[in-house]
């Protein structure tokens, strides 16, 4: 497939260019425009690898998304990108591109890892890498140091900053990335941080659409359903949502036009969000892939995990959240329950279990210190976080190795003990992924090391039956 890409100027930079944003806040944009114009086209930074940039280039940029419902696929070909960088090789492209007075956003979804923060308190680790090496070089590595020496430039043209929006799965995304943003810009130069501290604006989001990674056989049934073969599209549920704390510095698409939720405070939506689909969603993947399921629906299929979804939303989720306004929680599991459901989407235990390290604090251990201190028993979210700790040990209840992704890999695999008591040990002295207050909670690490027992003599299908 080919389009002729607009030559209108862009007014979002994106850093992240992955299947999420393409298949969630590309459309939005594209729609926003449709529905109410503006100059919003958006330019695609990889901050890795070319691949994206290399398959949609001979194609305008264009690409299919295809709705995956259980009753049927639907293919919509979006057409908002202008361009696509890959950072590595041209940083300067990318600053330019950040710093060209029509930009107005910079969006950003670029994992959890990528913000090169502490899990477990949101700051800037100053220690990372990309961050030694940014601090010294005006040729950022990072997505901090990308915001950050944009800005500078920005900021030395007598230019006003740009939105920075951060649609990345963590909780208090805004306020995480404008920690991380003023604590880096403060090393380089106070000032800067001052007129960022001033002037800019990082609203958060939450956002959600179920997208798994597209695959050859993909590829395929999508050329023989349109007739026209596109190398790089995204497939997605049906179901999306965006909430969207409306505090702009240089205005917006129109989203509201578009079923975006616009609101002043996105934290109860971000809770809700991040505790029952990830929470629920990391949960099935430790236990579903240690159990031998290869995708979300086939694990949901099984009815002693179906029902245990159930249970942790009924007992362990829902009783430690604060509804958003007019949101019933009871509602939105059963609503999470259909998706999890559904079998068009053939979403990997093994996609979601990446990262666990970044991912776990946010989606769980919150959830599980808050019903702790209320003192209310967490047990199926504590089976949980034994999975992920005999998952990341690098292999499945058969002996057969797990391809662990995680910055933290080696330093979780290493571990591992004959004992699980001193397994348990071990991790809860990781301070960057575990809250002080489970650290010191040795009812906790009694309750963790039963869970790991039990894990591992009766294996993880058991283990959720018994708390079904
Ligand atoms: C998933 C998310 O991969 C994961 O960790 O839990 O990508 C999830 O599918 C999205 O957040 C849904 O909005």
């Amino acid at each position: 497939m080919h389009r002729t890409p607009s030559a209108a100027p862009a007014g979002i930079v994106h850093l992240g260019l992955g299947a999420f944003f393409r298949a969630h806040g590309a459309i939005y944009v594209a729609q926003a425009m449709a529905a109410s114009g503006g100059d919003w086209g958006i330019i695609g930074v990889s901050l890795q690898s070319p691949g994206t940039r290399d398959r949609l280039a001979p194609q305008g940029w264009a690409y299919t998304a295809l709705e995956l419902g259980p009753k049927g696929e639907t293919p919509q070909v979006v057409t908002v990108l202008r361009d696509v960088l890959v950072a590595p090789e041209d940083p300067q492209a990318v600053l330019d591109a950040m710093a060209a007075p029509s930009v107005r956003i910079v969006s950003l979804t670029v994992t959890e890892k990528g913000y090169c923060h502490e899990p477990s308190t949101g700051r800037l680790n100053a220690d990372h890498p990309d961050i030694r090496h940014d601090l010294q070089n005006p040729l950022p590595k990072s997505a901090p140091g990308f915001l950050v020496r944009a800005l500078q430039a920005r900021r030395a043209a007598g230019l006003a900053p740009f939105t920075v929006l951060c649609c990345d799965n963590l909780p208090e995304n805004g306020h995480v990335v404008q920690g991380v943003v003023l604590d880096l810009a403060r090393l380089i130069d106070p000032g800067l941080a001052d007129w960022i501290a001033g002037q800019g604006a990082f609203p958060s989001t939450m956002v959600d659409r179920i997208v798994p990674a597209t695959t050859p056989a993909d590829i395929d049934r999508l050329a023989a359903l349109t007739g026209a073969r596109d190398e790089a599209p995204v497939m997605h549920e049906p179901f999306r949502q965006w909430v969207v704390e409306d505090r702009f510095c240089a205005g917006r698409p129109d989203l509201g036009a578009v079923g975006v939720q616009l609101v002043a405070d996105v934290t109860p939506y971000e809770h809700m969000k991040l505790r029952m689909l990830n929470g629920a969603h990391s949960s099935l993947a430790y236990l579903g892939y240690l159990a031998g399921h290869e995708t979300i629906a086939d694990t949901v299929a099984d009815p002693v995990f179906a029902a245990f979804a159930q249970r942790l939303w009924r007992a362990e989720i829902i009783p430690a959240l604060t509804p958003p306004p007019g949101e019933d929680l009871a509602a939105y599991a059963g609503a999470l329950a259909e998706r999890f459901a559904n079998p068009a989407i053939r979403h990997r235990t093994w996609q979601i279990a990446m990262d666990g390290s970044q991912k776990l604090p946010q989606r769980i251990l919150g959830t599980i210190a808050e019903n702790r201190a209320a003192g209310r028993p967490v047990p199926g979210l504590t089976l949980a976080v034994a999975a992920w700790m005999r998952y990341v040990s690098g292999r499945d209840e058969k002996g057969a190795p797990i391809e662990v992704k995680d910055p933290l890999a080696p330093r979780l695999a290493a571990l591992w003990r004959d004992d699980p008591a001193e397994t348990v040990a071990g991790f809860l002295a990781l301070a960057e992924v575990f809250p002080k207050a489970l650290r010191e909670d040795a009812g906790f690490a009694a309750d963790l090391s039963g869970a790991l027992r039990g894990l591992i003599a009766d294996g993880a299908r058991a283990g959720v039956a018994a708390h079904g």
